[in-house]
């Protein structure tokens, strides 16, 4: 099936009285929560922005998809599209939007979480990916895509948005010892969440049924070719994603998901599914940094000086966790390079932001400067 079929689940709801449409088997479950509020997981945080405005008036809806020219919406009403244009603020899939009688923008709703990164290659941006999140699956194969580092970058993204991440190893089916990889992740978070799963197989897929349950968001993100989209079509129960097959020769994907869009489980979760990013970079992530590392904050916390830079060993508590081995050098030197990373990245962004500022106030004087001559001429 094509993306085109992704709101079988909502159109079905809208003729649920007709049985005999090929969709009846589909909405079965559908039909009395589909359409609710809470079931596009409307909450009472965004339930408390709406004291001036009077709901009978007002259609509340939620941004599934991103499209060049607009947004594709969710309400009770059904889907509808929002045309993109300059006036509006950024928005993202996940996002929540007020709109007027006539279907115009109203609003959009502060978020409780925000997902984002630093926009890939030399774009000094941000980058939105999501909004509204309940959990993030960090997915990653049991295969040698699998990188640590990789994932530790995924784990300061999704800690700084303040969203609680589970790393869902997938292709267990294919891999002799999946407690290889397990152990590793363990080794730095005693607490980390991970579920390990042959996302092909739905009896296998219910341990995230979970985490996707009513009106949750959950966006999955990771590599191409790890299985996010073979598993939001498990969780969905029918093949709404489009798939395909990984390169042999390094297990890479091959970039088949191309944009974000969100879809319905049979349990009533939201899922967000995402492109594979060919390129992760921080920017303006330091507590997310530091909460997935804080294994080595609290280890500095030990350090004879305030100012240790824990590169000599007397009173350094983490270079002597490095000789006991109980820290590896590899950890230390991830955690060192995203801090540097997201300081750098963020700076660049700031500087750009500031500089924007101040070409469109110089704009400004320019175009009142211009209507200023035109008056005293006329
Ligand atoms: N055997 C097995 N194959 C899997 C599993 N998960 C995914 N695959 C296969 O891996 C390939 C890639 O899966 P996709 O779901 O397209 O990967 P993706 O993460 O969505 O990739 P992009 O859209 O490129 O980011 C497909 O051929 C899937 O059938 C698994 O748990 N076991
Ligand atoms: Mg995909
Ligand atoms: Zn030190």
């Amino acid at each position: 099936m094509t993306k085109s079929n992704r709101f079988a689940v909502i159109r079905a709801t809208k003729t649920s009285t007709n049985t005999n449409s090929n969709l009846a088997s589909v909405a079965a479950h559908a039909v009395t929560e589909t359409l609710s509020l809470s079931q596009l997981g409307w909450n009472s945080y965004f339930q408390t922005q709406l004291v001036d405005i009077d709901i009978d008036k007002v259609t509340l809806a939620r941004v599934v998809a991103h499209h060049r020219q607009y947004y594709e919406l969710i309400s009770p009403c059904g889907t509808q599209q929002l045309a993109i244009h300059t006036q509006l603020p950024s928005m993202t899939v996940g996002d929540w939007l007020v709109l007027d009688a006539q279907q115009q923008f109203v609003k959009r709703l502060e978020r409780q979480s925000l997902f984002s990164r630093k926009a890939p290659g030399s774009k000094v941006d941000q980058q939105l990916i999501a909004a509204n999140l309940d959990w993030v699956f960090i997915v990653s194969s049991a295969n040698q895509d699998f990188n640590l580092s990789r994932i530790e970058r995924y784990l300061a993204l999704v800690n700084e948005a303040g969203v609680t991440p589970v790393v869902v190893m997938t292709k267990q089916d294919l891999c002799d010892d999946i407690e290889i990889y397990i152990k590793q992740l363990r080794q730095f978070n005693a607490h980390l969440l991970i579920e390990t799963v042959n996302a092909l197989d739905t009896d296998s897929t219910a341990v995230l049924n979970r985490y996707a349950e009513k009106g949750k968001t959950v966006a999955l993100i990771g590599s191409s070719g790890v299985g996010k989209s073979t598993l939001v079509n498990s969780l969905l129960g029918q093949q709404q994603q489009v798939t395909s097959g990984i390169r042999e020769e390094d297990a890479k994907g091959r970039h088949t998901t191309t944009g974000r869009s969100l879809h319905f489980t049979y349990a009533g979760g939201l899922l967000i599914d995402t492109p594979g990013m060919r390129e992760l970079q921080l920017a303006d992530c330091e507590e997310g940094v530091k909460h997935t590392f804080s294994d080595i904050v609290d280890l500095a916390t030990q350090c004879r000086f305030v100012d240790c830079q824990h590169l000599q060993a007397p009173g350094c508590a983490v270079q002597q966790a490095l000789e006991s081995g109980t820290l590896d050098m590899r950890r230390l030197q991830s955690y060192q390079k995203l801090l540097r990373e997201q300081a750098l990245n963020g700076a660049s962004i700031a500087q750009k932001r500031a500089h924007g500022k101040s070409l469109s106030k110089l704009y400004r004087r320019v175009q009142d400067d211009a209507r200023l001559n035109k008056r005293l001429m006329s």
